[in-house]
């Protein structure tokens, strides 16, 4: 099983050394409101008929959208994968989305991670458990995706050193299903990527940014990876990854169009890469449109205390939505992200 795993991460990267592999449970693709039911590439389930991705918001199951991307992950079962990284001396970090349906089918489960042994259905086989934590899904609100997530800290001298991870879920609750989003593992053997990002006509707050970083082997080619990374407050940004050789970086802001760098392999880490990101785009589609513009009309002259308040018109941030934000989208109109 664990060939078949590997030949999995072959289809879906060419990374050496890659993290989890369809971690956002956007492969296959399902049609808005719809789930698969056959399984999930790159991961192993106990429940085969009953595990799957799943496009939400869907009335009266899961009626917000999924933690990253269209598609949460689901299984009525149990689900592992076992990764190329191997348990390294530092920290490994998993991090996820535990979501609670409208309804109440979603399940409390343990969160576990591995190392050695192999993964059949769902089971590890030989392996040691490293660390677990639970989501216990009573202590949240319907409708909710939890971060959730868990460490683990090898010494010099652990006996398991060079052993792939392998992440575990596993049903404990009383109801049936685990839903869960935007798997991420973070080993110690990552290389750092560090840049400046410039936010465009922007006085706000860049410490309460987040930017999303996608990973790609070429330009145009299939997405490696991705992270969520905060900014500082001069816009400085930095992230470890599994990935190794010359990639496209993209990154995408808020309201911030998507920006590419060119090639830059990251072998070793790599520093200084840098970008600048257009504003104007409201709603975030990576376009500045007309879409954008009948926001900003909207919330026009609006405050935060304003009854048409809506924050992703206020493109500079300050607090106010007037003719300055009107004309950040006036003069990228037509904008597209790269
Ligand atoms: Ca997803
Ligand atoms: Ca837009
Ligand atoms: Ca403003």
């Amino acid at each position: 099983m664990r060939l078949a795993i590997l030949i999995g991460a072959c289809a879906t990267t060419t990374a050496a050394f890659a993290g989890i592999v369809n971690g956002g449970f956007e492969n296959p693709s399902a049609s808005a409101g719809n789930w698969t039911s056959a399984g999930i590439p790159g991961w192993s389930a106990s429940a085969t008929g009953t595990t799957g991705v799943w496009n939400i918001p869907r009335a009266t199951y899961f009626t917000i959208e999924a933690a990253e991307g269209t598609n949460i992950g689901y299984t009525n079962g149990y689900m592992a994968q076992q990764v190329t990284d191997v348990l390294a001396v530092g920290k490994t970090t998993l991090s996820l989305f535990a979501g609670r349906r409208t309804d109440n089918n979603s399940t409390s489960f343990l969160i576990e991670l591995w190392t050695g042994g192999t993964v059949t259905a769902g089971n590890v086989v030989g392996g040691t458990k490293l660390a677990d934590t639970f989501y216990n899904v009573g202590l949240f609100a319907h409708t909710t995706h939890t971060p959730m997530g868990l460490t683990y800290t090898a010494n010099v001298g652990h006996p398991q050193i060079g052993q792939p991870l392998t992440v575990r879920f596993v049903r404990s609750g009383p109801n049936e299903q685990i839903d869960i989003d935007d798997v991420q593992l973070n080993s110690p053997f990552a290389t750092a990527v560090s840049g400046q990002l410039t936010l465009a006509d922007f006085s706000g707050n860049v410490a309460a940014e987040t930017v999303t970083i996608e990973v790609r082997s070429l330009a145009g080619a299939t997405l490696e990876t991705h992270y969520n990374v905060p900014l500082s407050a001069s816009g400085a940004y930095s992230f470890t990854t599994r990935q190794t050789g010359p990639k496209v970086m993209s990154f995408k802001g808020r309201t911030w169009l998507t920006k590419k760098t060119g090639t830059v392999d990251i072998t070793a880490g790599a520093t200084g890469v840098n970008a600048a990101l257009p504003n104007g785009d409201c709603n975030s589609d990576d376009v500045v449109d007309l879409t954008d513009y009948t926001i900003i009309a909207t919330a026009f002259n609006a405050f935060p205390s304003s009854g048409n308040w809506d924050v992703r018109a206020d493109l500079n941030g300050d607090e106010v939505v007037d003719l300055t934000d009107y004309t950040i989208v006036v003069t990228n109109f037509n904008l597209v992200g790269e």
